[in-house]
């Protein structure tokens, strides 16, 4: 039967999904088996601006139904500041770049999408199943693509109980292997802060503070760690960006940590007691592996009963604005 429990790996019946979501005509195909959506493939080809949009935000941490207007949102941003958006998910097997109002309903809404990191990619791809790709996949897939900045909204990281699970996300070494532009508010604050930025310190991951030096804390402004580096244009990104590619580091990303707008960030005192509680929670459900990091959110959406969600809203949709910005300035040479 169909998977109530979300992000786990169960095959996908083929052929669910009633619409046979054709190649569409003009469609390219960079490498084997990526489809890519026409807006965005004619975009690549003119050396137009376009952002890459992860999905397992959209299938797997945020709330139904307003996580589908919530993806058309992002998109919206994206496109009110001058780029083209590519949301990134895998859809009867195959790797989509850009989606098209229907399919991103289909992600949005179906059970029978998985939550892919890159290590998953392969077996969804081979039984033709369906799949929303975390910030790594959606990294990988988008460089296949050529697409060179990527909006999310936090960064996967080392778990708080990282010391005896071992769980540290896969994003953090996929970051080494993908040469875009990351533009997300850190990373979750759900996660052990400071022993993920010594992962990035030691993947040898560059890290920007926009407008801080106080690395941003999810749903919090400030994490209460600091950055070295500060840049407060997207023009400066982009400085930034060609001379990583100059020094050959082009192969591994730039993470751009643009902090939630104060006004919008949640309350510090409700996130630290929401956190206890939910890491409590954690414990006592024996939940594992990749559904612990939507155990965590969904748990907040609910015990705080939208507060994270306005929150995690508003800072998506400035790292899809900044993203395009970067975007643009990446285009000027
Ligand atoms: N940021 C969000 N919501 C999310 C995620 C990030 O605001 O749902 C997702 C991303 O797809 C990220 C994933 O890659 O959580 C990390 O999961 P894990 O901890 O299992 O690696
Ligand atoms: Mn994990």
């Amino acid at each position: 039967g169909v998977s109530e429990r979300r992000g786990e790996a169960e095959p996908a019946r083929p052929g669910a999904y009633a619409t046979p979501l054709p190649l569409a005509p003009g469609s390219v195909l960079p490498v084997n088996g990526l489809r890519i959506l026409p807006e965005v493939a004619d975009a690549l080809a003119a050396g137009r601006p376009v952002v890459a949009l992860e999905s397992t935000i959209i299938a797997h941490g945020l709330p139904r139904p307003d996580n589908l207007r919530i993806a058309r949102e992002i998109e919206g941003r994206v496109r009110a500041a001058g780029a083209v958006p590519a949301t990134i998910a895998v859809v009867h097997g195959r790797p989509s770049i850009g989606l098209d109002a229907e399919t991103l309903e289909f992600v949005a809404g179906s059970r029978e999408v998985l939550k892919a990191g890159i290590r998953d990619l392969a077996p969804v791809a081979a039984r033709g199943g369906h799949a929303a790709t975390t910030v790594g996949a959606t990294a990988h897939l988008a460089y296949q693509a050529g697409i060179r900045v990527f909006a999310t909204g936090g960064l996967g990281g080392v778990h708080r109980q990282a010391r005896d699970s071992w769980d540290e996300s896969a994003d953090l070494v996929a970051l080494t292997g993908c040469g875009l532009t990351v533009v997300c508010s850190g990373v979750k604050s759900i996660l052990d802060v400071g022993a993920t930025l010594e992962r990035l310190e030691s993947l040898n991951v560059t890290v920007l503070g926009f407008g801080t030096h106080a690395f941003p804390g999810f749903y919090l402004a400030d994490s209460g760690h600091r950055l070295e580096w500060r840049v407060d244009t997207a023009d400066e990104v982009a400085d930034v960006v060609r001379a990583h590619e100059a020094l050959g580091l082009g192969r591994s990303a730039v993470v751009v940590a643009n902090p939630v707008p104060r006004g919008d960030q949640m309350d510090p005192g409700l996130h630290d007691r929401v956190l206890e509680r939910a890491l409590a929670a954690l414990a006592d459900s024996g939940v594992r592996g990749k559904a612990v990091t939507p155990f965590l959110l969904e748990f907040f959406h609910r015990e705080t009963r939208g507060a994270s969600l306005a929150a995690n809203i508003a800072l998506i949709l400035g790292n899809a604005d900044l993203a395009a910005r970067i975007a643009r300035a990446l285009t000027i040479t």
